[in-house]
């Protein structure tokens, strides 16, 4: 049981029988003391097994369906035709001491399963008899008093609709025997030195019996082949957390918004965030958030965020939850005082028209690479009458003299992974956009000091994100609540 599922249990019962023992019936009286306390344990009861989560990460009930994940699994083993695939969840980590990160399952594993503890292995079978198999670690109440709940075989299979689950101890002697006979075998190769090793040792094993009868497979595939291609489109159940991730974001930036002041920290803006995040359920932030004031926004993976927040500054976040395995990522670009100077509105209205002219390219049959060459064009464009660059757009895009002020590109595909998985090109070309593809936009400016730009934009560095679902008619932003026009920036950032 969760701490929190626990605190409600005790507010209940505790204030039931208070109210019992100081206001309503002061003198005693064992009937209608029963009868309250039972009341109050009913109500407790009832409240907890409403609470609508049974698992760490999943506070929202339509994540908990896992009707999805089993699908997944069939997709998965339709597309490897024969063979057994085996993919493991990822090892807990050790941050110092005894003490461990906090934990983060393998993104594979958790797309095909929804099972988030470590020591987790599934496997499946495909072709005819097509199986999914779990390890994991077996129950122990012992353990389960210092660390907390764990599933075990028996439940686990019922809860995540498995055909067969194991201990995870039993591992290699029941792969020997499922690997039996099996033409491929399909892993992760490479991913991970040990377990290259370890499959490999006991194919070799599997290999010793063949005087038996027994064929060991002979051929290797790597698993994430046709697995990174089924996570690329997202199905109807991905895209809800999606949204409810990317909405939690949004009211986290919203919130940075309000509370940031001239004279503040970086982390303090930092910590508003996590707060947001964490109180929607939201634990852990999909990456490192970027909090970067003034000239710290030109460094693009700027992490220290501890540095003073002056007035007259922009401050740019980059900062998204992870909720339920899937990312958000957002960034948003606004002045430290509440008010974009002249200078810093004027490049923050390029930036906003290139980021407009790239999600309004971004839609099916579009090729990938379409909605980063319309945000150049505008950008470039933008630097011309800043006079940041000299020439016409297409020299300037000839030769490249823009990645002084603009070295990335405009987005990456987003999922369970920040950067998530997935081909940009297919077969030496940028391949089109299809609906549930998803994707960020976030074209830059960012102006280091340079005797040969006007001073008044040095230090200026602007980013703006967002996230794009592609859809049947064209697309959807995920993140459009955000505040983003400078308009909205503003009267969000008015204070009282
Ligand atoms: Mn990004």
């Amino acid at each position: 049981m969760s701490a929190h599922r626990k605190g409600c249990k005790n507010w209940i019962g505790d204030s039931a029988l208070l109210c019992f023992e100081y206001c309503l019936y002061p003198s005693g009286g064992i009937v209608l003391y029963n009868v309250i306390k039972w009341i109050g344990i009913f109500i407790t009861y009832s409240m907890v097994l409403h609470c609508p989560s049974t698992l760490s990460n999943k506070p929202y009930p339509f994540m908990l369906d896992i009707k999805p994940y089993r699908r997944r699994r069939t997709r998965l083993a339709e597309k490897m035709q024969h063979g057994i695939a085996i993919i493991p969840t990822a090892p807990e980590v050790a941050r110092n001491a005894d003490t461990l990160y906090d934990y983060r399952h393998n993104s594979h594993f958790y797309y095909l399963t929804g099972f988030a503890e470590p020591e987790a292995v599934l496997v499946l079978l495909a072709g005819d008899k097509k199986q999914s198999i779990l390890f994991c670690r077996e129950k122990n109440l012992e353990r389960e008093v210092w660390d907390g709940f764990r599933f075990g075989p028996a439940a686990a299979k019922e809860k995540f609709s498995f055909d067969a689950a194991y201990p995870i101890e039993q591992l290699d002697e029941k792969l020997i025997e499922l690997m039996g006979n099996q033409p491929v075998l399909f892993f992760p190769v490479g991913a991970d030195a040990v377990w290259d090793a370890r499959l490999l040792k006991l194919r070799e094993a599997l290999k010793e019996k063949a005087r038996g009868g027994i064929r060991a497979p002979n051929k290797i595939s790597d698993v994430r082949e046709p697995l990174n291609e089924m996570r690329l489109i997202k199905d109807a159940h991905e895209t809800d957390i999606m949204r409810c991730a990317a909405n939690i974001s949004c009211d986290a930036h919203r919130r940075a918004m309000r509370v940031t002041r001239p004279g503040q920290y970086e982390y303090e803006v930092e910590a508003e965030l996590l707060h947001e995040f964490c109180r929607h359920g939201a634990r852990h932030p999909a990456y490192t958030s970027i909090v970067a004031g003034g000239a710290n926004a030109c460094t693009l993976h700027y992490v220290g965020n501890n540095a003073r927040l002056n007035s007259g500054e922009l401050l740019l976040i980059d900062a998204g939850c992870e909720l339920d395995g899937y990312a958000a990522d957002i960034t948003r670009t606004f002045p430290v005082n509440g008010k974009f100077s002249a200078a810093q509105k004027e490049v923050y209205e390029i930036v906003l028209a290139a980021q407009a002219a790239a999600i309004a390219t971004a839609k099916p049959d579009i090729l990938w690479n379409a909605p980063h060459e319309a945000a150049l064009r505008v950008l470039v464009q933008g630097f011309l009458d800043l006079k940041l660059c000299q020439g016409s757009v297409d020299s300037v895009i000839e030769s490249e003299s823009y990645k002084q002020f603009y070295m990335h590109r405009t987005g990456h595909w987003l999922g369970m992974d920040v950067h998530d998985v997935g081909e940009y090109k297919v077969k030496e070309q940028w391949r089109p956009l299809q609906p549930g593809m998803t994707l960020t936009v976030e074209p830059g400016c960012y102006i280091r000091p340079n005797d040969a730009v006007p001073r008044a934009l040095w230090n200026i560095g602007i980013r703006i994100e967002d996230d794009v679902l592609i859809t049947e008619q064209g697309n959807e932003v995920l993140t459009q609540n955000a505040p983003k026009t400078v308009s909205e920036i503003e009267e969000t950032m008015r204070h009282e």
